[in-house]
């Protein structure tokens, strides 16, 4: 039975006991933000559009449509990416070498076109992102970043949302240069769990891939799954609530209390605390980070 259905069904609700209602040791301590399609659109209108400008930069004819490119989501990573396609076309360079090459020249275009594209502000952050990061810098729970994209291309969304500053937001930032193995691996969760010195049921993913979701669940992370506009349709299992995007609780499973308005960090204390008793997640001690 997937999770929200359990949820949804009450029979697991949170009994009354330790911290938030679960057992000792699984109180919320940090929120683990995912970047593309989490915090922004950015797959579709932002690494995309980059990508064809790197091919148009070096006379290319490839292109990548909307449709074509929400396939290659399957494969994380923009180089990875980028040699995933390769692959697949009769006019890619014929040897391993040039393909890597070429996908190395192409992917740091990309990268380049992909920081002035955000830089000038095309592309937002989600609705209910901003809000809700202020709600949990008010009450002091930490938040980290746990992404496969570099640390340049978060630092170009956020020096445009958050400011220059915005690196003091995070007691994490954990991105894809950090790891040896990207998403759907769980290294970037259990990196970021090690830095926090916390185990993964004392944190929550918001993710909006079901790559991300296998990532932190494989760390043993809950998730909060946001859907994003190449994932709107995704199956999704093993997600502890599930939504349209947390702008609204409306459509959310398991529906939040209280009226319309943006998800709160007190609903995601809820999805939480209500977690810790379906047996898909285990007690704290079978956790990964440092307290287990
Ligand atoms: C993001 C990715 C990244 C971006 C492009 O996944 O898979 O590859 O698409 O960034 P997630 P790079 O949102 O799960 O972190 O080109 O830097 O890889
Ligand atoms: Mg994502």
């Amino acid at each position: 039975m997937s999770w929200h259905n359990r949820l949804a069904g009450g029979p697991h609700r949170a009994p009354p006991g330790g911290p938030c209602g679960g057992p000792p040791g699984s109180a919320l301590q940090a929120l683990l933000w995912d970047v593309d399609g989490t915090l922004a659109e950015t797959e579709r209108d932002g690494h995309r559009v980059a990508f064809n400008q790197a091919f148009e930069a070096l006379g290319l004819p490839w292109r990548w449509d909307e449709a074509h490119y929400g396939e290659l989501l399957a494969v994380t990573g923009g180089r990875e990416r980028l040699l995933a396609d390769m692959a697949m076309r009769a006019d890619a360079p014929p040897t391993a070498g040039e393909r890597e090459a070429l996908a190395r020249e192409l992917h740091a275009r990309k990268n380049r076109f992909y920081a002035t594209l955000v830089g000038d502000g095309a592309i937002p952050l989600r609705p209910g992102v901003a809000a809700l990061m202020a709600g949990c810098r008010a009450v002091g729970l930490r938040m980290a970043i746990t992404t496969t994209t570099s640390r340049a291309n978060v630092d170009a969304l956020l020096r445009v949302h958050l400011g220059p500053g915005w690196r003091e937001a995070f007691a994490a930032v954990v991105c894809g240069e950090d790891v040896q193995r990207k998403k759907p691996d769980p290294e970037v969760f259990q990196r970021a769990l090690g830095q926090l010195a916390i185990g993964p049921l004392q944190a929550l993913a918001i993710e909006d891939s079901p790559g991300g979701l296998a990532a932190a669940r494989a760390a043993g992370v809950p998730v909060v799954f946001t859907r994003s506009a190449y994932f709107a349709e995704a199956p999704v299992d093993n997600a502890i609530a599930i939504g349209p995007g947390l702008h609204t609780r409306a459509g959310w499973l398991p529906p939040p209390r209280g009226a319309d308005g943006p998800v709160t960090l007190e609903d995601l204390r809820g999805w939480h605390a209500a977690m810790a008793f379906v047996s898909q997640f285990p007690g704290p001690a079978a956790g990964v980070g440092a307290d287990a």
